[in-house]
């Protein structure tokens, strides 16, 4: 019969020792494995060695001469029975994963969640899978063929919705040849329509105000023959009733076809969860995360994006109005976090 031992603070080749010398040298040693007291198994940390050996004839009588062995030898290292849960197995996945996702600003609860579902699994490809399937779909915004396809920008106040529309803008007309609309919601705050002037101008599109559902239905049949309308929107604070139902009135037009709600990622979890949930009440069908360039919180796309549907998206990391807006390839921030 099989039975798991526990060598605290012993290497591995001390527990072989001394499983043999009481089972006697035709012990067999079915798996081996590295533990630690608390927390991820796959960390170097205190803890000791697992032995699952077996040895028919003497196996009720095992426990009790290890004991005893251990009484009387103090230089051996202290034994305590475990039931056999997991499948014992050698981890070769990254070490000190877990500092690592904690230097990221990955969630504990996601950790402490991660940490039992990895337990056995040994190459970083199964971790990554496991991990993909927590995170939704990648989706790419695409221009319209034969009428616009139209993508608004929400979000709260001064995350960088203006600057990523018009990265977006640039980068339809200036690569792919499109024919970009701007509209602009933003009338609330001093100098935003002029601020959206000077971009329509200088990527060289078009662009008007909309206030109200109604001015952006007559906004879309006028641009009925552009390729892709960004509907750049003002900065709305979710905590005030008044502005979210203006926002929500806008939001919900049929005409919409993508909500992309932009965080700027250097922001406490606790507030970005926050706008992430007020903000599907307006619809949310994928984020832009902004100001990469200021912090090193990767971890906040994970956290945000957890067993979600709402499509990952895009990624902005310089304040400059460029094509640089990068869209956000799941397996490589995976890569970059874990990896
Ligand atoms: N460092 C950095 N700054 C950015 C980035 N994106 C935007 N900004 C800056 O953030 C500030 C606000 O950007 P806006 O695009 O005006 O933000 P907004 O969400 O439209 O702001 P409101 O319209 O006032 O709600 C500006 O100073 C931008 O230059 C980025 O990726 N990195
Ligand atoms: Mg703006």
């Amino acid at each position: 019969m099989k039975q798991v031992k526990r060598f605290k603070g012993a290497n591995m080749a001390d527990a072989i020792r001394q499983v043999k010398e009481e089972l006697g040298s035709d012990a067999i040693i079915y798996q081996t494995r590295r533990y630690r007291k608390k927390g991820f198994w796959w960390m170097d940390n205190k803890g000791g060695v697992e032995v699952m050996a077996g040895a028919p004839e003497k196996t009720n009588q095992f426990s009790s001469l290890i004991k005893e062995a251990a009484k009387n030898q103090s230089s051996l290292p202290e034994i305590e029975e475990v039931a056999l849960k997991t499948p014992p197995g050698i981890s070769i996945i990254p070490p000190n994963l877990e500092q690592k996702l904690e230097k990221s600003g990955v969630k504990e609860e996601i950790i402490k969640e991660l940490s039992g579902e990895l337990t056995g699994l040994e190459k970083y490809s199964q971790i990554k899978e496991l991990i993909l399937a927590k995170l939704p779909r990648e989706k790419e915004i695409k221009a319209g063929e034969g009428f616009p396809r139209v993508v608004a920008l929400i979000g709260p106040a001064g995350t960088g919705k203006t600057t990523s529309m018009a990265k977006l803008a640039e980068s339809f007309v200036k690569k792919r040849g499109k024919r970009v609309v701007i509209l602009s919601q933003d009338t609330r705050r001093l100098g935003a329509i002029e601020e959206a002037e000077i971009i329509s101008r200088r990527i060289g599109v078009e662009m008007e105000t909309v206030q109200s559902p109604d001015e952006l239905t007559r906004a879309v049949e006028r641009f009925f023959d552009a390729d892709l309308i960004l509907l750049d929107t003002a900065g709305c604070n979710p905590l005030k009733k008044d502005e979210m139902l203006q926002m929500k009135g806008i939001l919900r037009h049929e005409f919409i076809d993508e909500r992309l709600l932009v965080l700027s990622i250097n922001t406490r979890i606790e507030d970005l969860e926050n706008y992430r949930d007020r903000f599907s009440e307006t619809g949310i069908s994928g984020y832009v995360f902004t100001k990469l360039d200021e912090t090193n919180a990767l971890g906040n796309i994970i956290n945000l994006a957890w067993k979600r549907d709402e499509s990952i998206g895009y990624v902005s990391s310089s304040k400059e109005i460029s094509d640089d807006l990068g869209f956000l390839r799941t397996e490589k921030l995976v890569d970059k976090i874990f990896g």
